[in-house]
């Protein structure tokens, strides 16, 4: 079966990653329709060596469409995809708009494809900080259980937009050239005070909620209990952005119910899907953001047992954050639809 589908924000950095993913994975379109918001509608795009022209995105956009693909921000998303889904469209939604909706599944296929089922419509793709994490959590919850898990994240420019690649680009050339920095775009656009983010980290991603923590950190804790299915994990993070492009890199501890033997460990993640195992320090082999670009795996690595407390276990986890972050991660969802009907 053929079907017609849609990508909402066919422009943007995540929809650029979707439109390259269906055309290698040969994923079964009829039609394609491209959309956008009013500012970049009249672009032409190619996709498989065919010209399409981009136009805007509309409550009447979806009339045949069967599966649409959401990555326009959350404010298109609430305003189309339940327009869209009323209309019998599978929605996927990249954005934060309807993630903890609980009639809304949180998919990450590795972790929970059965959540699929259930939805009504629309389906919510994870933030990408949370996706990679939960994928490497899964086998250890599986196998011993979890209890805690502690991240700290080390996350690209890329997440906040090609604008603040940019940002990060032109600073590091003005910096190297002695010059002042005006930073425009970091840690959030919306908001007065920015910072320099080349040769800098800043504890900010996204905006702060009332409980000190940002919008980040909140949805790494509450997204990972929904993915896992298990409120009773104590989540706890601390979201940092660093002047990389692609990739971000999360130094977790994890604390499991069960005791565990390191090489068992090893030997699960290694089997786990969509995991690469990348843990070899006498060869100083670990995993790299520029080695994790562009890739769909999550890549894991410096597993080594807490030693203070024997169920305490250090890992170093990282992903193309484009890619099995966001555009990786909704094409698969994207799959499992197509086999399904
Ligand atoms: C970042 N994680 O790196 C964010 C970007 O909720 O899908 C993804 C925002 C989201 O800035």
């Amino acid at each position: 079966k053929l079907f017609n589908v849609a990508v909402v924000g066919a422009t943007g950095a995540v929809g650029e990653q979707i439109l390259k993913l269906l055309e290698k994975r040969d994923f079964p379109i009829n039609q394609l329709k491209l959309l956008s918001s009013a500012r970049s509608a009249g672009t032409k795009l190619t996709f498989k060596g065919q010209e399409v022209m981009v136009e805007e995105a509309t409550p009447d956009s979806f009339i045949g469409v069967e599966i649409a693909l959401f990555s326009a921000g959350g404010d298109v998303s609430k305003a189309l995809a339940p327009i869209a889904a009323e209309q019998g469209v599978i929605c996927i939604d990249n954005t934060n708009a309807f993630r903890m909706d609980p009639d809304t599944p949180l998919v990450v296929p590795e972790v929970n494809i059965d959540a699929i089922n259930e939805h009504k419509g629309i389906i919510a793709n994870p933030n990408c900080s949370t996706i990679q994490m939960v994928a490497a959590l899964k086998p250890l919850q599986d196998r011993y259980g979890i209890s805690r898990v502690i991240v700290s994240t080390y996350q690209a420019v890329s997440g906040a937009g090609a604008r603040a690649i940019d940002e990060m680009l032109r600073q590091s050339k003005e910096v190297l050239a002695g010059n002042e920095v005006e930073p425009q775009i970091l840690p959030v656009g919306s908001l007065p005070v920015k910072h320099q983010i080349a040769f800098n980290a800043i504890p900010q991603i996204d905006k702060f909620q009332d409980n000190g923590y940002t919008l980040e950190e909140m949805k790494m804790v509450r997204e990972t209990k929904k993915i896992m299915g298990d409120e009773s994990i104590e989540v706890t993070a601390t979201c940092v952005r660093i002047p990389v492009v692609y990739g971000h890199s999360e130094s977790v501890y994890v604390e499991l119910k069960n005791d565990y033997e390191l090489e068992d460990v090893k030997r699960l993640l290694q089997d786990a899907p969509g995991i690469t195992l990348v843990d070899d320090p006498a060869n100083q082999q670990y995993p790299l953001a520029t080695e994790a670009a562009g890739k769909p795996d999550v890549f894991v690595g410096r597993l080594r047992r807490d030693l203070g407390h024997s169920r305490g276990l250090n890992m170093w986890i990282v992903s193309d954050n484009l890619m099995k972050g966001a555009a990786w991660n909704a094409v698969q969802i994207a799959e499992f639809i197509a086999i399904e009907k």
